[in-house]
């Protein structure tokens, strides 16, 4: 199953490099309390919450990791799609090569559709057809899917190797989200709540959202 190639990495990824560069790009950990970066649509419903502490998280690195805060996400599917949440970028992506975020699941299983853009007509912006579904007509959009699962943490990096085209035709079709020629890169993130059966509810926490090696 494609879920089976991201694989699931220690906390280790967040180690400095020797050379000093920067090792990631931190999108959000919510540790401000808020998720005002944040957009959402459909029936999705967001709220920051206090992560689960005591004794049985606190020998967890990853959700050490997760610190105070994490994003609650909530919301229910009449036919499979819940809606979901999205934030601007306009960040050179091409010295990473994952995306990776923690995810604390709950009884109400799905999935999340992890969408990222790359602009290729330059101009900073994602021209989107309202009339035909918000198909993204002028950008590239690619697309991976995660699940979620029961209670705990679990670290998810995707390679964005493993993502899908899902708007051939539209961009160049090639994942270029540097920031040459007034390129703006990788122009937002995505994640869309999937429930696990046509009509329900799915549930979940995320947290720590960033660009990696
Ligand atoms: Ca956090
Ligand atoms: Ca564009
Ligand atoms: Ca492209």
């Amino acid at each position: 199953m494609k879920r089976c190639l991201f694989g699931l990495l220690g906390a280790l990824i967040l180690a400095a490099a020797a050379s000093g560069e920067f090792t990631f790009y931190l999108i959000d950990n919510f540790e401000n309390g808020r998720a005002d970066k944040w957009y959402r649509f459909g029936e999705a419903r967001m709220t920051v919450e206090r992560n689960p502490s005591g004794e049985a998280v606190s020998r967890d690195p990853i959700a050490e990791s997760c610190g105070e805060y994490a994003l609650k996400l909530k919301s229910r599917a009449v036919n499979w799609f819940a809606g979901g949440i999205g934030t601007d970028l306009n960040v050179d992506a091409s010295g990473f090569n994952r995306l990776q975020l923690d995810i604390f699941g709950s009884d109400k299983h799905g999935k999340i559709k992890i969408e990222v853009f790359d602009d290729d007509n330059n101009n900073l912006a994602l021209e989107q057809d309202a009339a035909r579904d918000w198909l993204a007509t002028k950008d590239d959009k690619w697309v991976a899917e995660v699940p979620v699962l029961g209670p705990g943490f679990t670290r998810v990096s995707i390679p964005f190797s493993a993502f899908k085209l899902e708007n051939p035709g539209s961009g160049d079709g090639l994942w270029n989200p540097d920031q040459t020629n007034g390129s703006g890169g990788l122009l937002k993130v995505q994640l869309i709540l999937l429930t696990d059966k046509p009509v329900g509810e799915v549930e979940t926490n995320i947290d720590n959202l960033l660009l990696t090696y």
